[in-house]
């Protein structure tokens, strides 16, 4: 069969080799599409960028869970913003204190991605995530519990993300978070010029939020440059690693570890210079 391309730029694209263009819908917020590649296996795609595939989704799924719950393992309840793939939750729900509620926009992605990419999707099958299908925006100003952790896990600021990037929301995550809570979201990536504004614009929003707001990095393949970040927000705690090792080496994990943890907040000097 033939290639799917993302541009990455207007002169930069990736193209993966196909096998099956297995799934197309449009919904209501956005187009849903599911290939089978060669070298990544099984790929979920929203407006035509890739949100995940079977080969690489690990990495971005251990960094964005697994570091919060190390910065402080006392979290048990945790919000995810987004996330209709399930990979997020996954990857919490290793910790068997934690009870997660998830609020999606998209209620099609969720049941395409039970269908299709149950390798992330079966963590709805657990009795400690409480699924809802509403606007991440709306939920926040209305909410009135207090999490541990909120983790936005959205897609890149255009669409139906594009409102999970504005101040209001911000506000709305750090009014909900408990004292040690951490705020997390995904945060582009600082290579090119439109997602190094993209990120700028983040860090510029959440750093008179938070007392704490610093940026780590991984290395994901199918994201454009490779290069990604995730934002880390907090008021009171500072993201060391204090994670139970044992436990943690008991999840064997394929990315993340306590020198990960670390080193990710190490940032190359054009990064620093960006923000
Ligand atoms: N969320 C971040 C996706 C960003 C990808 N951007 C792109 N391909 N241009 C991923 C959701 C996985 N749970």
């Amino acid at each position: 069969m033939g290639w799917f391309t993302e541009y990455w730029t207007d002169y930069v694209k990736l193209s993966v080799r196909i096998k099956k263009h297995v799934f197309s819908k449009e919904t209501k917020y956005q187009k849903i599409d599911i290939y089978d590649s060669y070298e990544f296996g099984r790929f979920m795609a929203l407006d035509g960028y890739i949100m995940l595939t079977e080969r690489d989704e690990f990495i971005y799924h251990e960094m964005i869970a697994h570091l919060p719950m190390n910065a402080n393992p006392a979290i048990r309840k945790v919000l995810v913003i987004g996330g209709g793939d399930g990979g997020t939750v996954r990857e919490l729900l290793r910790y068997p204190d934690v009870v997660v509620d998830m609020v999606e926009i998209d209620e099609e992605v969720v049941r395409v991605c039970r269908e299709y990419l149950p390798l992330t999707a079966h963590a709805f099958d657990n009795p400690r995530v409480h699924l809802m299908f509403a606007d991440g925006i709306e939920y926040v100003e209305k909410a009135e519990k207090t999490y541990d952790l909120i983790i936005v896990d959205s897609t890149d600021p255009s669409g139906p993300g594009l409102s999970l990037y504005k101040n209001e929301f911000y506000k709305n995550c750090q009014r909900l978070l408990s004292d040690e809570g951490i705020f997390i979201n995904q945060h582009e990536s600082p290579y090119f010029d439109d997602t190094r504004a993209s990120m700028r614009d983040i860090h510029r929003k959440l750093k008179p939020l938070f007392p704490i707001a610093t940026i780590y990095q991984a290395f994901i393949p199918t994201y454009p440059s490779g290069h990604w970040l995730f934002g880390y927000a907090s008021k009171k705690t500072h993201p060391e690693f204090r994670g139970d090792e044992k436990l943690l080496a008991s999840f064997k994990l394929k990315y993340y570890n306590k020198e990960v943890h670390q080193a990710a907040f190490a940032l190359p000097n054009y990064v620093r210079e960006g923000l």
